[in-house]
C-alpha cells in the first residue's frame, strides 16, 4: 500500500462484509441454474465489487444510464457472472432474474454483453481491450468536464495482452486521473497458472513505470480494499490509478476453494446446497 490509510469504521465494514456475502450468494445461486459457470471467479472478486459498488460508485438503480453515474466496464466478459452477482445486490437488475441466468433470451448471458444487462456498460469478452475502451470513455468524460469516474475491471490473464499496456501507456499520457483500474490477480487463467503461463510480476512496478498511482491489497480484505479505494478515490495527483487486488479463487466455499481447476467449473447437483451452506459458515449465517 502507498498513501496515507484512512480510518474505516467497524459499521461500514459490517454493511459491506453483508454486501459481499449477498454477492457471493447470487453467484452460487446462478451456477446451480446452470450446473457451471465461472463461479470461482464471482466468489473471488466479490469483496471487490461489494467496496466498488457500496461505498464508491455513483448509480441510480432506477436509472441505469443516469449521465451522471460512475462507469464499471467489466473488461472480462467470461465474469458476468459476478457483476450480475453484485448489479442484483444493487438493485439494477431483479433477484427474480436468477432463475433464468444463461438461458435463451434471459437478460443475464453466461458471457456480457451491453446490450443484454441494465448496467454491463461493455462487451468485454475478447481480452485485452477493455482498458482500451475505458480511456477512450475517460478521455470523454474529461472533455465533457464530468466528474465521474471509470472503473475498469480486468484479470491477470489480461496482462498477457499488449494491448492492456498500450492502454495503460496512453491513459498517463492523457492524465486520466478519472479512471481506475482494478486488476483481479488470482494467479489463474484458462490453461493454467497466470505466474506458469506468462511472468506477470513485479506488477504494481510495471503499473507505476507506466505513469500510475498503484496500490496492491489483499483483494478479500475487506479493510484493505476501503483503504485503496478511498485513497485511489480521493488522490488529487493527475495520474490514472491502479488497485492490483490479489484474490483467492472459490473464496468463502471452502469445497470450492480446494478445487484444482477452477476457471470453470463443474459442480455437482448435490454439491450446490453444500456449497451455500458452506458460505453460511463461513459466514457464521444460522
Ligand atoms: C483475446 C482473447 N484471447 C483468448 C480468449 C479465451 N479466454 C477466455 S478466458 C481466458 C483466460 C484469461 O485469463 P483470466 O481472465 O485471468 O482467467 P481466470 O482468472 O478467469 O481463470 C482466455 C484465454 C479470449 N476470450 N479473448
Ligand atoms: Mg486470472
Amino acid at each position: 500500500m502507498s498513501a496515507s490509510l484512512s480510518r474505516v469504521e467497524p459499521g461500514d465494514l459490517e454493511k459491506l462484509k453483508r454486501h459481499a456475502y449477498r454477492i457471493r450468494r447470487n453467484a452460487l445461486l446462478m451456477g446451480e441454474v446452470q450446473g457451471q459457470g465461472y463461479v470461482g471467479q464471482a466468489l473471488g472478486v466479490a469483496d471487490v465489487l461489494a467496496v466498488a459498488y457500496f461505498r464508491h460508485l455513483k448509480f441510480r438503480a432506477d436509472d441505469p444510464e443516469w449521465e451522471g453515474r460512475d462507469r464499471f466496464l467489466l473488461s472480462i466478459g467470461h465474469y458476468a457472472i459476478a457483476l450480475y452477482a453484485a448489479l442484483i445486490e444493487a438493485g439494477i437488475v431483479s433477484e427474480d432474474e436468477i432463475e433464468n441466468y444463461g438461458s435463451d433470451n434471459s437478460i443475464l448471458p453466461m458471457s456480457g454483453m451491453a446490450a443484454y444487462t441494465p448496467g454491463m456498460e461493455i462487451t468485454g469478452g475478447s481480452l485485452g481491450h477493455g482498458l482500451g475502451i475505458g480511456v477512450g470513455m475517460a478521455l470523454g468524460l474529461k472533455r465533457k468536464s464530468s466528474d465521474s469516474f471509470i472503473y475498469n475491471l480486468l484479470s491477470d490473464g489480461e496482462l498477457n495482452e499488449g494491448s492492456t499496456w498500450e492502454a495503460a501507456a496512453s491513459a498517463s499520457h492523457w492524465k486520466l486521473n478519472n479512471l481506475i483500474a482494478i486488476v483481479d490477480v488470482n494467479d489463474q487463467q484458462a490453461d493454467d497458472k497466470s505466474s506458469t503461463v506468462l511472468a506477470y510480476e513485479p506488477i504494481a512496478d510495471k503499473w507505476t513505470a507506466f505513469g500510475w498511482e498503484t496500490w496492491r491489497v489483499n483483494g478479500n480484505d475487506l479493510e484493505e480494499l476501503v483503504q485503496a479505494f478511498d485513497a485511489a478515490v480521493s488522490s488529487e495527483s493527475d495520474k490514472p490509478r491502479v488497485i492490483i487486488c490479489d484474490t483467492l479463487m472459490g473464496r468463502g466455499v471452502p469445497l470450492l476453494e480446494a478445487r484444482d481447476k477452477t476457471h470453470f467449473i463443474r459442480v455437482d447437483e448435490n454439491e450446490w446446497s453444500l456449497a451455500l451452506a458452506q458460505l453460511d459458515d463461513v459466514y457464521g449465517i444460522k
